[in-house]
């Protein structure tokens, strides 16, 4: 089955070879020798586990030797058993995990057209892949779009992995339920390479015009979050590895956790230049209750390979962390407040990412802040500092990477470490600080994390309400603080 929005095209095959044979062998515009070749067209294969032939027709295109094949799934070798790009030239997207392809290559569609460019995306998807939610959201998105450069060849087999389709999830009327969302559908034998070349051909044909309208619909370079949150990240990851630098946002927890996975493997995996902004970090949406609380949102972005996590500690920070993120070559997470969250600096800081601002020297301890604990860190400190102490505070808006350095000489060059955040005690940036400072030879200073419990609230309230109860006011902070001073070194009466 093949599939083309508002002219795409689906078709039954037993198996995908030939479909691939096709594609590569004669309906693709691509330069093997210069894969990365901006105006080619690109096909995604979103059934990963179709590795092993997805290989052969890259190789057989002439992209890498064939000799290559025999890394495929061998120790040392990099033809992974599931379609991965890294190494591998010919291949647009890593894949294996269902349901990802489709959203990336709606993203790769919505380019092309908004930058009147004449590629076209392919994206090759199993019947059982069709019971992927994000995939009938991407599909929503194109046809609405009429993304008639886009593609789906759904390799109709009837069979998935533990059963029939028809046992599993009943698929039919699947051609009209494409055409009921704005697609156009032809249904050929998946053997018959000639049928599948000759509609394959016909893709782009149809000169559909919408290019106008996405320029002005769409501020450039922004996705917005008028798609659903999984669809999102996938359009935004399509435009990315496009050449555009992409922003998403959402509220909470909505931006990141529902597409953990797509974040992981097709955010980070690819490098792409997506950029995922958390409006309302913490405890904003403090009385709309738990579902809306990104309270383990640093720790998770954290763990993730090539993520900068940013969390601005106010208002001016929050400008200057956008536009280097902005300015950043891959992923990054901005988590933001809700906005009215308080100026702390008193006039614009040297900001660099992964570098801590030190706001003011001291001696005695260090307060380590993110996100707007910074306003709180700063009343502290001056209260500490009217009892006698030598503060040092630190605004560390960049939780990945870590200013290691400012870390290291807080715990040697002072005799407290404080790490504050509106965020879950665990794995955030007091967990990045007890990384660095657990694994210092020599003497070093005690750290206290003070941060969220590592629980559900169970109580409504709202921001200020909530933080209080987990003793992140001022009033608590200094709860925390002052009897681990006093008792270990009766710095305080
Ligand atoms: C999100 C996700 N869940 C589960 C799997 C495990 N898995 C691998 S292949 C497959 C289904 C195979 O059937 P189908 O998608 O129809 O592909 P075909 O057998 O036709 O190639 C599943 C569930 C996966 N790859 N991704």
């Amino acid at each position: 089955m093949i599939s083309q929005a508002k002219t795409s095209h689906i078709g039954s095959c037993l198996s995908v070879a030939d479909i691939l044979a096709v594609i590569y062998g004669s309906v693709l515009r691509v330069r093997p020798k210069q894969a990365d070749w901006p105006a080619r067209d690109r096909l995604i294969v979103s059934k990963g586990h179709a590795a092993a032939v997805t290989y052969a027709a890259v190789a057989e295109a002439g992209f890498i030797p064939t000799e290559r094949l025999a890394e495929y799934a061998r120790n040392g070798g990099q033809l992974y058993g599931h379609v991965t790009h890294l190494g591998v030239p010919g291949i647009e997207m890593s894949s294996g995990s269902l349901g990802h392809g489709l959203p990336v290559g709606a993203g790769m569609a919505l380019t092309a057209k908004r930058d009147g460019r004449s590629w076209r995306v392919f994206v090759v998807m199993s019947d059982g892949e069709c019971d992927e939610g994000s995939n009938w959201e991407a599909i929503l998105f194109a046809g609405h779009h009429r993304l008639d450069n886009l593609v789906i060849l759904i390799d109709y087999n009837k069979i998935q992995s533990l059963d029939f389709v028809d046992k599993t999830i009943r698929l039919e009327p699947l051609a009209e339920k494409f055409r009921a969302f704005g697609w156009a559908v032809r249904e050929v034998d998946g053997h018959d390479v000639g049928a599948v070349r000759r509609i394959c051909l016909v893709v782009g044909d149809l000169g559909y015009s919408v290019i106008e309208e996405f320029a002005t619909r769409y501020p450039k370079q922004f996705v917005n979050a008028g798609v659903a949150e999984q669809s999102m990240i996938g359009l935004a990851v399509g435009m990315a590895l496009s050449g555009k630098v992409v922003f998403t946002y959402s509220i909470g927890n909505f931006g990141t956790l529902r597409c953990l996975e797509q974040i992981r493997n097709d955010v980070c995996y690819h490098s792409a230049n997506v950029k995922v902004v958390a409006i309302g970090g913490g405890l904003a949406y403090g009385n709309l209750g738990v579902t809306h609380h990104a309270t383990e949102d640093v720790a998770i972005m954290r763990a993730l390979p090539n993520m900068t996590v940013v969390a601005p500690g106010d208002p001016i920070e929050a400008t200057l962390a956008t536009k280097a993120v902005s300015a950043l070559d891959g992923p990054a997470y901005l988590r933001l407040g809700k906005a009215g969250e308080p100026v702390v600096h008193s006039r614009e800081p040297a900001f660099e990412l992964g570098r801590g601002i030190t706001m003011r020297d001291g001696s005695d301890l260090t307060l380590i802040a993110s996100g707007g604990m910074l306003a709180t860190a700063a009343h502290v400190a001056d209260q500490l500092s009217e009892k006698g102490l030598s503060v040092r505070l630190v605004s560390m808006h960049t939780v990945k990477p870590l200013d290691r350095n400012a870390v290291v000489r807080a715990a040697t060059e002072t005799r407290f470490v404080f790490t504050l955040e509106e965020h879950s005690i665990e794995g955030g940036l007091g967990g990045a600080v007890a990384e660095v400072i657990s694994e210092l030879d020599g003497p070093r200073a005690p750290l206290k994390r003070i941060g969220l419990r590592p629980q559900f609230n169970n109580v409504v309230g709202d921001q200020k309400y909530l933080k209080s109860l987990h003793g992140l006011d001022e009033e608590g902070v200094m709860k925390t603080i002052q009897p681990i001073i006093a008792r270990s070194y009766g710095l305080v009466s």
